[in-house]
């Protein structure tokens, strides 16, 4: 009954393991230098939090990020793929990656693409969104882990849901959470159907 429900999905801390691959590169390319545990990381931007650290390791972080196959080779989060999977399936539901890539261009966007063929198949790039503005993208609901979600818009059509994350965890959002694919995402899109 009632009209389609629109889901967007953020990417990176929702879908795909962006802490976690960025980590263990960073780590790779710079063993003699200090890191930041996911217990630790405060703040969504990783590369604040290290130049806080050491002034210097602000670029080191961005270098990681802008590496080619930094995107195509990180982790699924658990349950995530299966979730979009099965919301794709709902009756009345339609589904949207929506992620905004970094401005250094040469790999991010063609392999967040990539990404997505390879663990949701080529039909998935259908519902593949890129921007750098979320709230000019129309939907009932967003799933993101990035706290304060602001652009030209100033209020969206969506109710975003806080993903959490390493980053996020001890925040009091005004947000309703998600804690993870584990929760009750169901129940969340439900209470936006009409
Ligand atoms: O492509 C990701 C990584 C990048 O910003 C984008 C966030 O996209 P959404 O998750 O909001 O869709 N990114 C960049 C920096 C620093 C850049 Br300087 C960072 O610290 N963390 C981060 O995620």
């Amino acid at each position: 009954s009632g009209k389609r429900l629109r889901v967007l999905v953020d990417m990176d801390g929702v879908l795909a393991d962006f802490e976690g691959g960025f980590l263990k590169k960073y780590r790779a390319k710079y063993p003699e230098d200090p890191f930041i545990s996911m217990q630790d990381r405060r703040g969504f931007w990783v590369s604040t939090q290290y130049g806080q650290l050491r002034s210097d390791l602000c670029e080191k972080a961005i270098s990681i990020w802008e590496s080619k196959d930094f995107f195509m080779e990180l982790e699924p989060l658990p349950g995530g793929l299966e979730a979009v999977r099965e919301m794709a399936q709902m009756e009345n539901t339609d589904v949207f990656i929506c992620t905004s890539p970094i401005n250094h261009i040469q790999h991010c966007p063609y392999e967040k693409y990539a990404w997505v063929e390879q663990h949701l198949g080529q039909g998935f790039l259908e519902q593949v969104i890129l921007t750098r503005d979320k709230t000019v993208i129309s939907g009932d609901i967003l799933i993101d882990d990035k706290p304060d979600i602001l652009g030209v818009v100033p209020e969206p059509t969506w109710e975003h849901i806080l993903f959490t994350a390493c980053h996020n965890k001890h925040l009091s959002p005004p947000q309703k959470r998600l804690l993870s694919w584990a929760d009750d995402w169901r129940a969340i899109l439900n209470s936006r159907r009409q």
